[in-house]
């Protein structure tokens, strides 16, 4: 596979519905998109870094300059056997993660279009399709909450995610439990609390959530793991797993008993998949978590949700949740058992809608040989 031209595109699209987290609410989400074009064929990727370094320290402008200038030149022109090798020849450009992955997942597309064969296949996924959850972010009101739970809950998803932040948490979640039960449930503080709040966190345990995710710091280990013994609710993590490396020291450490797979965190697919096997091998679930991403990433998501050890529902939603129009067709939909179809053409399976993308892009770079 060699890879003969790349397109980078900074696009940005309104949301359906705001998204509010720990650290504010968005109207719209800002990416970029890479087409890479090889041997006949064209895939695409999407960098799911954002306007800000609120979640992760990258962002758009950050992965356009290292992708530009450092990332660009590593990987064009060269024939790679398979794209497992495109993270390691991106190696001497530290961190980037985001960066990485959007040439990276593109290649892999690339790849199993070449080959003509879905890309979960090349991944080495087991299944035709995968149990979706919803990610519900803070809301005005708790009413509101309510209504949010029971629209989702009636399209048929498997799993229902809130969001937490100091002064909206145990209240929420009392709320959902007596509105609606023993449902799967499960809360993602976004780093918003410290170690000293472990006596309020543990106001969470009578609740028997799934799990709690990413309670402290973005980056921290050694606190998850205090923590963690003091809760009986399985931590997960999220924002503290961008290498294989930190998630190895994490199930070390105890940090956590469940890990959020997102492939732009690590450095892309092959980097999620030797992470989803680490896991596998020590027993650990992992489920694959999403960044708002368009139909593109989305459908990248999916094919990587297929291994085996995506034993939990991700946030893998349907489209029309984020985006309408999307960037493609047909949009992801979710079935009313609450499953997602993996799509079944070459590569991630969804065609993108050019003009769709053209009109979204506000800033555009092209590379050749
Ligand atoms: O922490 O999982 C997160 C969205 C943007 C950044 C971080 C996160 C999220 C979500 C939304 O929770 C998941 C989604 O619906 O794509
Ligand atoms: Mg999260």
């Amino acid at each position: 596979m060699r890879i003969e031209r790349i397109e980078l595109r900074l696009v940005r699209l309104p949301l359906v519905r705001f998204f509010e987290t720990s650290f504010g609410r968005v109207y719209d989400r800002t990416f970029l998109v890479t087409k890479l074009d090889g041997e006949g064929a064209s895939a695409y990727g999407e960098c799911v870094a954002d306007d800000n370094p609120y979640y992760s320290s990258e962002t758009t402008d950050t992965a356009w300059q290292i992708i530009s200038q450092f990332l660009v030149p590593l990987v064009l022109g060269v024939s790679f056997a398979h794209p497992r090798e495109v993270f390691s020849a991106m190696h001497r450009v530290r961190g980037h993660h985001m960066a990485k992955a959007a040439l990276e997942m593109a290649a892999w597309d690339l790849y199993a279009r070449q080959q003509g064969v879905p890309l979960r296949h090349v991944l080495g996924g087991v299944r035709a399709e995968v149990a979706a959850g919803v990610s519900i972010g803070i809301q005005d009101s708790l009413e509101q909450l309510g209504e949010r739970v029971a629209a989702e809950l009636a399209d048929g998803y498997r799993r229902i995610k809130i969001k937490v932040k100091p002064g909206w948490d145990v209240e929420a979640v009392s709320l959902v439990r007596e509105r609606f039960g023993p449902i799967p449930l499960m809360v993602d503080a976004n780093a918003a609390y410290r170690l000293e709040d472990a006596g309020h966190l543990a106001k969470l345990d009578p609740f028997n959530l799934m799990m709690i995710e990413q309670p402290l710091d973005y980056d921290d280990i050694a606190d998850h793991a205090a923590l963690q013994r003091q809760l009986t609710t399985a931590i997960c993590l999220d924002e503290s797993i961008h290498s294989v490396r930190s998630g190895r020291d994490a199930l070390d450490a105890k940090a956590c008993r469940i890990i959020n797979i997102k492939p732009g965190r690590v450095g892309g697919h092959a980097e999620s998949i030797r992470l989803h096997d680490l896991c596998a091998a020590r027993q650990v679930p992992v489920w694959h978590g999403g960044m708002l991403e368009s139909g593109i990433g989305r459908a990248h998501n999916l094919h990587l949700s297929s291994l085996p050890n995506f034993s939990l529902p991700g946030d893998v939603a349907a489209s029309r949740r984020y985006y309408q129009p999307d960037l493609i067709e047909p949009g992801i939909e979710v079935q009313p058992d609450g499953m997602i179809p993996v799509p079944d053409g070459p590569g991630i399976g969804v065609y993108v809608m050019e003009d769709r993308l053209e009109k979204a892009t506000l800033r555009r770079a092209e590379f050749v040989l």
